[in-house]
């Protein structure tokens, strides 16, 4: 029976498997609590809502939902290059430890990112989770681009 094609990958690509659809369910879980906080804070986005919650006054801006709307926002500035640069970098062969430690830093700076953000934890631990998983991705940016050129 032939092998299944994840374990013919060696431990890179299941590594960032892991990594990036943890941070996928993450996306959902901040899409899910921006609904909660509308819900709580009545501070709805469309009119029908705005209707069947109380009233057209509560179709309306709010500050805990705009944080909510600017941490998926910044999750989708990150994330998704995240999800090409990560899968790309998988396939040029990296050290596996090396490619755990970038994937890992990733994850837990983004992890520690919207818990800062949607928490209002003190700056600058935000700005420091921001650039903790900014470093990985400009480094697996980096090596794509030196592999992709020395190969034209
Ligand atoms: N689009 C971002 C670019 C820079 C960035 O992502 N900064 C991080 C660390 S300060 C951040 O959390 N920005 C807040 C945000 O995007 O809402 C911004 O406007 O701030």
């Amino acid at each position: 029976m032939p092998a299944p094609a994840l374990a013919l990958s060696g431990q890179v690509l299941p590594a960032f498997l892991l990594c990036s659809t943890l941070l996928v369910i993450k996306m959902y879980v901040v899409a899910v609590i921006t609904g909660q906080v509308r819900l709580r804070k009545k501070a709805f986005a469309n009119p029908e809502d705005a209707l069947r919650h109380g009233g057209p006054q509560f179709c309306r801006d709010d500050q805990d939902v705009d944080r909510c709307l600017r941490a998926h926002r910044n999750d989708m500035e990150t994330i998704y290059p995240f999800l090409f640069l990560g899968l790309v970098y998988s396939f040029l062969q990296p050290n596996p430890f090396v490619a755990h430690v970038h994937f890992l830093l990733v994850f837990l700076g983004r992890m520690v990112h919207t818990v800062a953000y949607l928490g209002k934890l003190r700056a600058p631990i935000r700005s420091l989770a921001y650039t903790l998983a900014q470093l990985p991705c400009a480094s697996m940016a980096l090596q794509i681009v030196w592999e992709a050129a020395r190969h034209l």
